[in-house]
């Protein structure tokens, strides 16, 4: 790989890498202040800690190395020309910029609003400029992805677009669409509100295009992991890829059912009809099939491997798979928490037990499976041999070792507190909370335990964070010089030709958006048309209602 491809491409994974250290010591923090054993100091509050957590790693972290991973994979599969690089530069400046801006108010406890920043939490007008810029320099960055993919077709007609690219290009497209909904809200409600201009702000719909932009988001999370999972797993068990065309068609249900399902976020939430929120739940049992496709892949890749290398039997399969090899394993891990973690979203999804949970602290042990768990250790797995690839460097036999360390204290740190945290929300504490007694209420005492064992699990987990700072710096600047693999497999010899209109890109946009139209008009209208007095909708510039 080129010098200035890979300094591009790593500029994004030390931003990512910085934001892992800076946002695992605030959920330290955090689990000790919710444990009641500690206060934290000089004054600092509660939630303007959370808010620096859910910000950095939610969306720092999780932008910059998806995106460093997207333009990895497309310089890799289709190419990138001197003049994208350094659009892409322009990108990763207008986001670092962004960045700068949104922490300095978070840091200056200007912008205490958490990850999710809906109303009524009001932040300082820089806060929000400064998210906007990131969505912005993360278009830009999308538009680059799609250039690149246009270009390889004009260069290779009737050829179909590699895999990766392919699926870049669905997240890209996915990110996209469903940001459209954070810029909305940010520019019409909240820059206005902020400055003054506005008085009021409708609630609801300020709730209702975060979610709309929130579900998807975490998609775009998981897809960079399905990437590695579908194309980049077999080549490091030393498999094929089960099937292209199954690879392709669940990435396009994901960009069909991810964006138009966001009221299950908001189900218990006054203000919009319950047959809309039913149609988005029926949705968003329609979002977990391409996910059944990849368990199901992922079998059969295991599968089918095995049984060429000779092990036979009903579960023969699952010895012959490279447990030593990190880049295997730690995947491998996120996997298996996706099996509970995504039982908890189907849970989640359903009505009536969304009642039981929402707002609990089980939510937030769901999402530390399914993001902090099988998309973190996943993209742990990717660093191993994409940033010593990057770096020009290997990973050796001990840097493994300490990575398979990492994956254990990472899962059993995981295991505790997530553990821990769903107990304590089905016993009914609240997410979101620093230490209480509540008032003395009686049901606080059941939760002090499992108080205690997330700051147990959260500690653990900390040491899983130095432990991968201390990997990535190795691998970047101290590792013995080499040349690591690009691990892309290759497709089973006996599958089916992928079908043509995979390409038909017209379509997959137009189902997307008539989906979007029918699951969220009506109820969008009913939700301004109906609006309580004080919260007139977008009444910038008129600002008095
Ligand atoms: Fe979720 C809340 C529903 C998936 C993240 N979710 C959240 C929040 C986050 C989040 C961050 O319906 C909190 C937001 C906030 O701050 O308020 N979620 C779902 C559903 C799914 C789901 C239906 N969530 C995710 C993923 C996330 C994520 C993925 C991040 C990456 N979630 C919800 C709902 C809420 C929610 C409600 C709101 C709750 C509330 O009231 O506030 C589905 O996509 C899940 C489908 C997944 C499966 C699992 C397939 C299994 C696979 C593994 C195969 C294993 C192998 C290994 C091959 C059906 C693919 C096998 C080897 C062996 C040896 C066995």
């Amino acid at each position: 790989i080129g010098k200035p491809e890979a300094r591009l491409y790593m500029s994004f994974m030390y931003v990512a890498f910085i934001s892992l250290f800076v946002g695992g010591l605030m959920g330290l923090l955090q689990v000790f202040v919710r444990s009641g054993k500690f206060t934290l100091p000089w004054g600092i509050d509660y939630y303007q800690v959370l808010t620096v957590h859910g910000v950095i790693l939610g969306l720092v972290l999780t932008t910059y190395f998806i995106i460093g991973f997207h333009f990895s994979l497309m310089g890799k599969t289709v190419g990138i020309s001197q003049k994208q690089r350094k659009v892409a530069w322009l990108a990763f400046w207008i986001m670092v910029i962004g960045t700068i801006m949104t922490a300095t108010m978070i840091l200056l406890g200007k912008a205490s609003v958490l990850y999710t920043f809906y109303a009524p939490l009001k932040a300082h007008p820089i806060f929000y400029i400064g998210l906007a810029l990131v969505v912005v320099g993360s278009w830009v960055a999308g538009f680059v992805n799609w250039r690149q993919v246009y270009l390889w077709k004009k260069d290779h007609p009737g050829e179909k677009t590699p895999l990766l690219a392919f699926m870049v290009t669905i997240n890209t497209l996915l990110w996209f669409i469903a940001s459209l909904g954070v810029a909305a809200t940010v520019l019409i409600q909240f820059i206005p509100w902020s400055l003054g201009y506005a008085e009021t702000i409708n609630v609801l719909v300020s709730r209702t295009l975060f979610w709309y932009f929130g579900h998807p988001l975490v998609y775009f999370w998981l897809l960079p992991a399905y990437m590695a999972w579908y194309a980049i797993i077999p080549k490091i068990i030393g498999g094929k890829i089960f099937s292209d065309s199954l690879a392709r068609l669940s990435f396009v249900l994901f960009l069909f059912f991810s964006i138009p399902v966001g009221f299950h976020h908001q189900l218990v939430e006054p203000g919009i009809d319950a047959t809309w929120k039913f149609i988005q739940v029926a949705l968003t049992f329609m979002v977990a099939i391409p996910s059944l496709m990849t368990a199901f892949s992922m079998f059969a890749t295991f599968e089918i491997t095995g049984r060429r290398k000779g092990f036979g039997g009903l579960f023969g399969w699952f010895k012959h798979l490279p447990w030593k090899d990190v880049r295997f394993l730690a995947p491998f891990v996120g996997m298996l928490a996706f099996i509970p973690g995504g039982a908890g979203g189907l849970i989640n999804a359903s009505h009536q037990m969304n009642a039981v949970i929402h707002n609990t602290i089980w939510v937030t042990g769901h999402f530390h499976l399914t993001v902090a768990t099988t998309v973190m250790l996943t993209f742990f797995g990717i660093s191993y041999w994409l940033i010593p690839h990057l770096t020009g460097r290997k990973l050796t036999p001990s840097i493994n070792k300490l990575g398979i360390i990492q994956t254990i204290v990472w899962t059993i740190g995981m295991s505790i507190m997530s553990g821990a945290m769903h107990i304590q929300g089905l016993l009914g504490a609240p997410r979101r909370s620093a230490y209480s007694e509540y008032a003395g209420g009686e049901q606080v005492t059941e939760w002090i335990g499992y108080q205690l064992a997330q700051a147990i699990g959260g500690t653990i987990l900390f040491i899983g964070i130095i432990l991968m700072v201390y990997i990535f710096v190795k691998l970047a600047f101290f590792a013995p010089k080499g040349d690591e693999e690009f691990p892309i497999a290759s497709e089973e010899e006996n599958a089916e030709p992928t079908p043509k209109f995979f390409e038909n890109w017209k379509l997959w946009i137009g189902i997307t958006i008539a989906l979007i139209l029918f699951a969220y008009t009506i109820p969008f209208v009913d939700i301004i048309q109906n609006s309580p007095p004080g919260s007139v909708p977008f009444d910038w510039p008129i600002g008095n209602n």
